[in-house]
């Protein structure tokens, strides 16, 4: 989506005082320094054609199957009037009431059961009007993955819905319309500020009270088992990474979901632990930095016990720097680690060049590279429209990227691998942020792939016996997830 288009959707909002600045009560009863009111949209109608050109973009971009849409009555509904009109697609109506007469139905329209709708909303503060709508389409026996808002406040509804299945693609956030406001100056930076600091004050949806993980557990059984393709068939797609196929294949070939994150300090142990777990985990994930004793050797030995149990080395080194400099310390310094790590991870806060830069270096060999999408650590401000960022930067450098350190499923794509650290059996987390979620939890509920997981294996008395039981419950949830289990 253009950014100029977008800026110049939010300049029109505001001056036909969708957007308003003071003090407001919204529907939950919170008192608010910014009103967004998309009602006003029906008395503009070059500005309802832009927006709904927008959502259908918007569904095209993140590549939605649907059979149907559903507007959350009343805003959204004659949004998605003009979108079904427009392309032709069916459109549902949700009631809020049922008929005193005749069918006493909640959905009107002609639907299946199993059928895929389409949510479409104007504005999410806590994201409980898009879940009452999916909760009436549920209980037609519709299905709903997806819903796409004009106007997301940024207060915790991507998350909650997220909890409960629901995909939400935000159009605008609310940071980005304080940007354009003020780059207009059409606000002060003081009111920009007093909104900024309410917005993240009054997050509505606190993952720590559920589970302390990145969102919390949700409620639902198990994902979409239709839409499930094995990993076998994931790593045959055309499009599929050739290192993606090549861990797919692991996978599918050890049963093994699993990813040690061998955060140890000596080289001798962690060797050592690489050998005895080889035989269970489809990666190893380390933190050469860590090491007290590093000596180039450790390289050649490592590599030589992933080729023996047939496991991927994935250096967690995080990159976060412009593209000139992470070229050389991927290449370079001490640890050369092109030379000997398949897999690196990159933050997406540098922009494009971090991908570039890395890629200059790794392509050549045959690397991968996976962008951090969402961080496990309490706080994290990986979110929202950074996590959508690196969604996108990965998309347009897939010849380099495959996936994504993540929470849960953020991309649909099936080329695309999600791996999933703060994996521990019992919930909770550690002193310094981390937050932990079951392996059921991430590869079953989330739809992640991989689990990442340290404390809990290294931690044990018995490393392989619990290495094994971590390989066994990812591998049941991924079961599950398919329908197998
Ligand atoms: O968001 C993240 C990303 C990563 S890669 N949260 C994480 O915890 N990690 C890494 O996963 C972290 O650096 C550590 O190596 C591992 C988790 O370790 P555990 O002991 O908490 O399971």
């Amino acid at each position: 989506m253009e950014n100029v288009c977008l800026d110049n959707l939010i300049l029109k909002l505001h001056d036909v005082n969708a957007v308003k600045f003071g003090e407001y009560k919204l529907k939950s009863g919170m008192i608010t320094p910014i009103y967004v009111d998309l009602r006003v949209l029906v008395s503009h109608p070059s500005l309802m054609n832009q927006v709904s050109s927008l959502i259908y973009q918007r569904a095209q971009e993140e590549e939605l199957k649907f059979d149907s849409v559903c507007g959350v009555p009343y805003t959204a509904l004659p949004l998605a009037t003009i979108i079904c009109s427009r392309h032709e697609l069916p459109m549902l109506i949700r009631r809020k009431e049922a008929k005193e007469y005749g069918t006493k139905r909640m959905v009107e329209g002609a639907f299946c059961e199993g059928e895929t709708c389409l949510i479409i909303e104007d504005t999410v503060t806590t994201g409980t009007s898009i879940l009452e709508t999916a909760e009436v389409l549920y209980k037609e026996g519709l299905k709903v993955t997806d819903a796409i808002v004009l106007m997301d406040r940024e207060q915790g509804g991507v998350e909650m819905l997220r909890s409960q299945g629901i995909r939400l693609h935000p159009i605008i956030s609310m940071f980005k319309l304080l940007n354009v406001l003020l780059a207009a100056e059409r606000i002060d930076a003081q009111t920009a500020q007093s909104v900024r600091k309410f917005i993240l004050a009054n997050n509505t949806f606190s993952p720590k009270e559920e589970n302390g993980h990145f969102s919390p557990v949700s409620k639902k059984p198990c994902k979409d088992q239709t839409q499930e393709l094995s990993y076998g068939a994931r790593a045959k797609l055309p499009n599929t990474h050739p290192l993606a196929s090549k861990l797919l294949r692991i996978m599918e070939e050890k049963q093994s979901n699993l990813c040690v994150s061998a955060d140890m300090a000596g080289r001798k142990e962690l060797l050592q632990l690489a050998d005895s777990l080889g035989s269970k985990i489809c990666l190893l994930k380390t933190h050469v930095d860590i090491l007290q004793d590093y000596a180039p050797g450790f390289n050649q030995a490592l590599t030589a016990l992933a080729e023996k149990h047939n496991f991927l080395i994935f250096e967690d080194r995080k990159f976060a720097d412009i593209g000139n400099t992470v070229k050389h310390q991927y290449e370079g310094g001490l640890y050369k680690i092109s030379s000997w790590s398949h897999i690196v991870n990159a933050h997406a806060v540098p922009g494009p060049g971090v991908v570039k830069g890395l890629s200059a270096v790794g392509k050549p060999l045959g690397r991968g590279c996976l962008l951090i999408a969402q961080m496990s650590s309490e706080g994290s401000l990986a979110t929202g429209e950074y996590t959508q960022a690196a969604l996108k930067m990965a998309k347009e450098h897939s010849d380099f990227v495959f996936g994504f350190i993540c929470g849960s499923n953020i991309s649909r794509q099936p080329e695309f691998i999600h791996m999933t650290p703060g994996v521990k059996m019992q919930a909770g987390g550690d002193d310094l942020g981390q937050q932990y979620a079951s392996p059921e939890e991430v590869i079953c509920n989330k739809g992640s792939d991989v689990i990442i997981v340290g404390r809990g294996i290294l931690g044990a008395a018995d490393r392989v016996e619990m290495a094994e039981s971590y390989r066994k419950s990812g591998w049941e949830a991924y079961r599950k997830r398919l329908g197998q289990a």
